[in-house]
């Protein structure tokens, strides 16, 4: 199946309560303002939130105030002012030659998807012809460390981690050090799930991030949050927290073949404007897509992709 197929089925959990009422709202009727009115409700109700939602209903009401609307033109117009929300965010995840060796961490709550992705973007970069070493810096669970291990093992990249319990940012800093001897061109850094009202476990983070400055003061180069695409709102507190102790630079939303909340990503664009980099939509390599502003719009609203 390909990789679209997966978002859109995914999304159509978001997107069968959004597109039944939008249809409903959008059949044989004048658009006025109780028709935009009932819009925005539905578009807050797929976790669009207040912001966005208000901004799209103004795009459309603007276009087709006192008009009728045709039914499948008014959905496309919707999906071209959602994207409109996050086209400016598309923003490919590249390792850069000018760094020597290009510095990304992964954070985020436990279980949104960041060992997983570490593991598929170390292929993804190693198979551009890259020198990637992945560094286990969750040494809090043996399972972690093994996890990476067979990511690391299928796609013959380099991985180094600690015994279980250790302190993560001193790892993290003699990994540095040995990537910088063995002429790395990128580290990836998966770190441990924490949620974000766990202070001492975010100081934990915070140290990991001082280490790395201490070493390379522009570093992190991204400092990439991976969000799960079924949970909805709380991605925006997570997002605000993590942002306070490690300057996020971009998102990763996995879990969008299965995603009942989807929508929220659209949230998170208006409120935060940072740079977008790609969806995870299942559980192998491939599944690791560069982020399409259109395609998700489209999907999301449950509407034909061209693939
Ligand atoms: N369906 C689906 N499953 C995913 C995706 N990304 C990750 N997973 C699964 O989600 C589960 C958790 O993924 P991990 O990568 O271990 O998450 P994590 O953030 O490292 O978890 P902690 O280290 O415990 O915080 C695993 O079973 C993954 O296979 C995705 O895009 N789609
Ligand atoms: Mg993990």
């Amino acid at each position: 199946m390909s990789w679209l197929k997966r978002l859109t089925d995914g999304l159509k959990k978001s997107s069968a309560s959004a597109t039944s009422q939008l249809t409903g709202i959008f059949t044989g009727k004048k658009i006025n303002a109780d028709t935009m009115e009932s819009l925005e409700e539905a578009l807050i109700s797929a976790d669009l939130g207040v912001a966005a939602s208000s901004k799209i209903v103004q795009e459309l009401a603007k276009k087709y105030d006192g008009k009728s609307g045709d039914q499948d033109e008014l959905l496309d117009a919707l999906a071209v002012a959602i994207s409109n929300i996050l086209k400016p965010l598309q923003k490919q995840l590249l390792v850069l030659d000018t760094y020597h060796p290009h510095i990304m961490m992964l954070v985020g709550v436990n279980g949104s998807g960041k060992t997983t992705t570490a593991g598929k973007l170390a292929r993804r970069f190693s198979q551009q012809g890259k020198k990637v070493v992945l560094v286990a810096a969750d040494t809090f669970r043996a399972a972690a460390i093994e996890q990476l291990k067979g990511w690391a093992e299928r796609s013959s990249v380099d991985i180094l981690s600690a015994q279980r319990g250790a302190d993560p940012a001193a790892l993290v800093y003699q990994s540095i050090e040995k990537a910088r001897q063995q002429k790395a061109d990128l580290i990836l850094i998966d770190t441990a799930g924490r949620l974000q009202n766990r202070t001492e476990l975010m100081e934990e983070l915070a140290k990991i991030v001082r280490v790395i400055k201490k070493l390379v003061p522009e570093a992190p180069h991204d400092s990439l949050i991976v969000l799960d695409g079924t949970v909805g709102q709380n991605s925006i507190s997570q997002l605000k927290a993590f942002q306070d102790v490690s300057a996020i630079t971009g998102l990763i939303m996995t879990k969008l073949d299965g995603s009942a909340r989807g929508g929220a990503l659209v949230a998170l664009a208006e409120e935060f404007e940072l740079p977008i980099h790609l969806i995870g939509v299942g559980e192998t390599a491939e599944d690791l897509q560069d982020f399409n502003a259109d395609a998700y719009a489209r999907a999301l609203l449950g509407l034909p992709l061209d693939e």
